[in-house]
């Protein structure tokens, strides 16, 4: 069989709404081609209304404005690179089990978008005194089965986020327009935090005097410690430093001799600064060679390490460390819906 006929698929975990995961061992690659991108949706896919497209500011500004697609093209641009990391990846590995989603690896995809820094658009309108926190809602829609009631997806930033420079009004992803499964035909893209913050299908913005209070803030993306009680609860912000082994895989059977164990580290503070590797859970680490996309930031590091493997079975463990200080556990942080996983990767490996 020819070689191309041989291609990886996403990981099905829900289609209605549509949760597919991306087969991120297999993806050697700076940027994720949509076919591999995962998918991550609370509701049905939006309908979208036909051109001109356009995103409104409203709330607290001096005059509301409506921008079109056309408004945009004209607007000086940034392109970034970056991970989308949805805050559930590797749910399925907390214990006790949690309820949601119950993504493994694969809840994580890069690509490199296109945009107008989100504080030009925002200049335009005039911030007022006051303005708190900027809420943004996409266009789809549906009924939360825990409150009965319909919602659409809205999330906000602190104001100070919103004003960030690289926080921008996406129109394109990996050169062309953006997929209308990834946000068509504009996406808010925030660096840095996990992927919730970063809503498709961006329709309109409110700035508000106050906290934003919606589902998808404070019920969703919460860190709660612990089972029974809402006490020390916590907003799901950054992404934590993390990585994962993407060759060879988890229970996998490899010949003696030199062979690569190779996989990406990223993180939502700072930049990576260390990968290392352990084959005897953590008792001591050697360093992994790092490969840092040239003048992205944000984007994700590739790293590897040859090993001359030995008969026998063995345990790898990867962990990556940033450069403010943090580094991934031994064990996970552990709350009850399962947000920010980022223990030590771990790879079981048969030597014969
Ligand atoms: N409008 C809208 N934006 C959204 C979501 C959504 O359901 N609706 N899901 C969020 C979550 S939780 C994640 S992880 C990412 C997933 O983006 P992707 O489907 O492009 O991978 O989109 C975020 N933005
Ligand atoms: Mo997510």
């Amino acid at each position: 069989m020819k070689k191309d006929f041989i291609i990886p698929y996403l990981k099905t975990l829900s289609l209605d709404p549509e949760n597919q995961e991306s087969p991120i061992h297999f993806l050697d690659r700076w940027k994720t081609p949509k076919d591999y991108f995962y998918l991550r949706n609370h509701f049905a896919y939006p309908q979208i209304i036909p051109q001109p497209f356009y995103l409104t500011i409203q709330g607290n500004v001096k005059k509301p404005v409506k921008i079109t697609m056309n408004d945009l093209h004209h607007l000086p641009s940034k392109t970034i690179m970056l991970p989308l990391e949805c805050a559930g990846n590797n749910r399925a590995k907390f214990k006790p089990k949690v309820y949601g989603e119950q993504w493994e690896e694969g809840a994580v995809s890069q690509a490199k978008w296109k945009g107008v820094p989100l504080r030009e658009l925002l200049n335009r309108a005039g911030l007022l005194d006051g303005s708190k926190e900027a809420v943004f809602v996409g266009m789809d829609f549906g009924e939360r089965k825990d409150l009965e009631e319909t919602f659409y997806y809205g999330r906000s930033l602190p104001i100070e986020k919103a004003l960030h420079e690289n926080t921008i009004v996406a129109y394109e992803y990996n050169g062309k327009p953006i997929p209308y499964k990834h946000g068509f035909p504009f996406r808010l893209i925030v660096p840095q935090w996990y992927a919730m913050a970063s809503v498709k299908w961006l329709q309109n913005i409110f700035i508000i005097k106050h906290e934003f209070n919606g589902p998808f803030q404070t019920k969703d993306y919460v860190y709660y410690p612990y089972k029974d009680s809402d006490k020390d609860k916590r907003p799901v912000t950054t992404i934590n430093v993390n990585s994962t082994i993407q060759q060879p895989m988890n229970n996998s059977i490899i010949e003696e001799g030199p062979q690569m164990i190779k996989g990406i580290a990223w993180c939502g503070t700072g930049t990576i600064k260390e990968v290392e590797i352990s084959f005897d859970y953590g008792i001591s680490w050697r360093k992994a060679s790092l490969k840092w996309k040239e003048s992205e930031k944000y984007a994700w590091v590739k790293w590897q390490f040859e090993w001359q493997a030995v008969k026998g079975e063995h345990t790898i463990l990867v962990r990556a460390h940033d450069t403010e200080g943090h580094v991934q556990p031994l064990r996970p942080f552990w709350n009850r819906k399962g947000y920010g996983y980022n223990a030590v990767q771990k790879a079981n490996i048969k030597v014969e």
